[in-house]
């Protein structure tokens, strides 16, 4: 083998000798580095020492036994054994990504937060986003609640701000999240179903706890099944509090609002997306973040205090009601922005431990009972999952701020503590000393009243803002939202859980209740349910909680898919990809052959997929530009005639030069063509397309069933 001196990069710092084919180096602290060839270093053992043979286990003559001498191997498999580690409990399935906090001005009037005292601070963050009932390998476009996990490294330590993309939850009362949990993931006897929760246990439990019809409402809507993982909202859920110096509190909600809007995909496209590629969110973020398109969200607050709290319709300590924006306008304070994907997926995003419990100075808890009993999980399922007290040390976790305690020894424990003192307090004046003035000081609120189980009569009102959140949609959500709960109930086999199901609508929305019952072909219609208080109908629509009225109006950060074939008009191709990077898009090509095509100019073009492997469901948009040459063989293809009929079904916009119009015909809409089919480049040109692109969908076109007379 070839002997290679000093690494290059670091001539200075090793000196050089030379052991049999190796060469050996030493470093500036006298360290050994062994280099097998330049610059690939020496593959070790976990001990460190030089591996020969990586290829073949040890063994007595050719076709001999192995042996036990053969360390290398046992460490090896060993370790390996154990890779894994238990998945969450929820939230088993996440991605995650680092960016940081940027303070827009000083915030000293609510929190002394120190990150959010200077405007213009920049604090580095990592989000994880997850969803809930799926285990790590189930597929991103389950329709379920997406966790949308903060840490904060504060100057103060960690931040944490565990939330969901939906602002309420299904219960009032941390005691009945097992109960909730086990009743969402698969059943217990047959393991299945997976990631989903049309099946009879969750509508079981659901249907007899009136509590979660608020956030029923939410998640049978598009909410839980988003475009992107760019493209939602994010919520802190509960009432939090703000502390200032002078220790004056005021209630808070966190909102993060997505700067690129807000944005779902249709049901029948989120089930062919699963199947197109399960792991549609984790390769948006990548993609995204890898070619410098950093998503960002801005952190919006709503604050308020105990005469506002007293004075509003439901209690807000109730973590199944939110306080409508256009009650209480959310004010932003800063912005979130992931600019870097991790090194390592299970060092960072699996290893991450979130918990409620993580609060700088000036950011305390209210006595919402589900925060509370959080506060207590968290730090609890982190011992399970990573396996001792020491998950602190692990550099995704450890805070990125001086940190000094006298706590020590457990599994793993990282770090290596010097001299004779591991006590407070002690003669020997040494080590870290707790601070009145600079500690974290827990808002002094003054509780009172008799221990004993029970739940507030605040609480009671479970179908009011349940309601409120149906009116607020627009006709297609509303019908999503109808067509959701019939797909859900579909799959419950008993009859008296629909049943249930049916008499809770029936105090949220009569034709909702109706249509649902119709579309299960429910041949009578049950009383509505029993309710602790008569659900009110003088709540306003609130026009935040829609996401149609609340798109981005641009394409920027969306992706068009084009249907190339040989022969294609190499300028329109080019004026069209430049309109869409222009508008900050991005162009994926789709080709009969992953190979690509040859331009009518005779240039080849490279296709990112072949149609198979390219599905209209993975765009936000489609053009189609082929030659009249390679119709005969596209329009016998099935896989181009699904990519038209699902970019139309899915209300998509399509372009189209005039080639491709035996395509639109063989994919059967060439009579049904909308303002949503456009013909390329069109009067107004390629930009003006651009423009309409920005509507994202045509929801106009989907069959539409009148809510009541289905
Ligand atoms: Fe939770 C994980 C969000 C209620 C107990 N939860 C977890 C994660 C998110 C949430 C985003 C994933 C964190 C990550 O990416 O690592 N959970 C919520 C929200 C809730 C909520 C927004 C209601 C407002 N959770 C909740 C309750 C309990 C838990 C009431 C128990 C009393 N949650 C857990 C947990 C998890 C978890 C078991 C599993 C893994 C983990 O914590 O680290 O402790």
């Amino acid at each position: 083998m070839a002997k290679k001196t000093a690494q290059a990069s670091h001539p200075s710092k090793l000196a050089t000798a030379t052991i049999h084919d190796q060469t050996l180096q030493r470093g500036a602290g006298g360290e050994l580095h062994q280099f097998a060839e330049g610059d690939t270093p020496v593959m070790t053992t976990a001990q460190g020492g030089p591996v020969a043979d990586d290829q073949n286990s040890l063994r007595i003559g050719p076709r001999g036994p192995l042996v036990v001498d053969d360390f290398h191997f046992r460490e090896k498999m060993f370790h390996f054994d154990h890779e894994r580690i238990p998945e969450r409990v929820v939230h088993a399935r996440g991605y995650g990504a680092h960016g940081y906090f940027e303070t827009y001005e000083s915030f000293a009037k609510y929190t002394r937060a120190d990150f959010l005292q200077r405007a213009g601070e920049k604090t580095p963050a990592f989000v994880r986003f997850s969803t809930v009932a799926g285990n790590k390998g189930s597929a991103d476009l389950a329709r379920d609640v997406r966790g949308f996990a903060v840490k904060i490294y504060t100057q103060e330590g960690n931040w944490d701000v565990v939330g969901n993309n939906i602002p309420v939850f299904f219960i009032q009362d941390a005691i009945k999240f097992p109960d909730l949990i086990h009743a969402a993931k698969q059943e217990p006897d047959r393991a299945f179903p997976q990631a989903q929760t049309a099946h009879d246990n969750f509508w079981d439990f659901i249907s007899l706890t009136p509590e979660s019809m608020n956030m029923i409402m939410w998640i049978m809507s598009d909410r839980t099944i988003p475009r992107s993982l760019r493209f939602m909202e994010g919520f802190g859920v509960h009432t939090f509090r703000f502390v200032n110096a002078k220790d004056e509190s005021t209630f808070v909600k966190f909102h993060w609002k997505p700067k690129l809007g807000l944005q779902s995909v249709a049901w029948n496209e989120a089930v062919k997306i699963n199947g197109a590629d399960p792991d549609f969110h984790r390769r948006d973020l990548w993609h995204a973040i890898q070619s410098g398109n950093f998503p960002e969200w801005e952190l919006q607050v709503q604050l308020f205090d105990q005469a506002f709290a007293d004075s509003f319709d439901f209690d807000v300590l109730d973590p199944t009601k939110i306080i409508p924006e256009e009650i209480l306008k959310p004010q932003p304070i800063g912005r979130l922005v992931l600019d870097r994907m991790p090194d390592n997926f299970f060092a960072e995003t699996e290893q991450v431990a979130f918990m409620t419990q993580n609060v700088p100075p000036g950011i305390d808890f209210s006595n919402d009972p589900l925060l509370q009993g959080r506060n207590f999980s968290y730090l609890d399922t982190q011992l399970k999952r990573l396996g001792g007290p020491n998950f602190t040390h692990l550099p995704i976790n450890a805070p990125k701020c001086p940190m000094h305690n006298f706590q020590q020894d457990g599994h793993m424990a990282m770090r290596n503590p010097v001299g004779r003192t591991n006590y407070q307090p002690n003669s020997h004046g040494e080590g870290p000393r707790e601070s009145p003035t600079r500690g974290y000081r827990h808002f002094p609120a003054e509780e009172q009243g008799t221990k004993a189980r029970l739940r507030p009569e605040s609480f009671a009102d479970h179908y009011s803002q349940a309601r409120q959140f149906y009116i607020s949609q627009t006709g297609a959500e509303q019908r999503h939202i109808a067509s959701a709960l019939t797909f859900e109930l579909s799959k419950v086999e008993m009859p008296a859980i629909r049943e249930r199901m049916v008499s809770h609508l029936l105090n949220i929305d009569e034709t909702l209740a109706t249509t649902v019952a119709q579309k299960l072909g429910m041949k009578t219609m049950p009383k509505p349910a029993d309710a602790a208080m008569p659900t009110r109908h003088d709540l306003e629509p609130s026009p935040a909680l829609s996401i149609a009225g609340r798109g981005p109006k641009k394409f920027e950060g969306r992706k068009l898919g084009i249907l190339v074939t040989d022969g294609v008009d190499a300028k329109l191709l080019k004026g069209l990809t430049d309109a869409i990077v222009k508008e900050k898009g991005v162009v994926e090509l789709i080709a009969p052959k992953v190979g690509g095509v040859e331009a009518s100019d005779g240039t080849l073009i490279e296709a990112h997929h072949m149609i198979d492997g390219g599905p209209s469901v993975l765009f936000d948009a489609v053009a189609l530009l082929t030659s009249a040459a390679a119709m005969d063989d596209l329009v016998n293809e099935a896989a181009a005639r699904d990519f038209v009929a699902d970019a139309f079904q899915h209300c998509k916009f399509i372009g189209y030069d005039q080639s491709a119009l035996p395509l639109l015909e063989k994919a059967g809409i060439a009579d049904a063509l909308d303002e949503g089919v456009l013909a390329l480049p069109g009067e107004d040109g390629l930009s003006a397309f651009v423009v309409e692109l920005g509507k994202l969908r045509v929801w106009g076109r989907e069959p539409s069933f009148k809510l009541g007379k289905a």
